[in-house]
């Protein structure tokens, strides 16, 4: 699931909590939303675009490099599931890209 300018989307199964914040800041209020029944995740997917391409090896390499969050992409970024987010994994995505 990702948010972006307050709109969810869904990208795969899973949960998320989403917290709302009124404008002053005052006050919040959370939901915890479950998602099953949604497509499964598309491996080498990162960005949960719903293609593996050259943009998922973008969102690797700035997560690498320190400049993004790989908790913004779920476990997506993690690519070949070794518990790392490297190189290997903008490997991976290119294998997968490759066929
Ligand atoms: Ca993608
Ligand atoms: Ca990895």
């Amino acid at each position: 699931m990702k948010v972006r300018s307050g709109i969810v989307e869904l990208v795969g199964n899973g949960s998320a909590t989403v917290t709302a914040t009124a404008m002053d800041g005052g006050s919040q209020a959370t939901c915890l939303i479950n998602v099953t029944g949604g497509p499964a995740a598309l491996t080498g997917d990162v960005n949960g675009d719903g293609v593996v391409d050259v943009a998922d090896i973008n969102v690797l390499l700035n997560i690498i490099l320190g400049n993004d969050s790989a908790s913004n992409y779920g476990g997506r970024a993690d690519v070949n599931g070794d518990g790392n987010i490297d190189v290997s994994d903008v490997n991976s995505v290119i294998n997968i890209m490759l066929g």
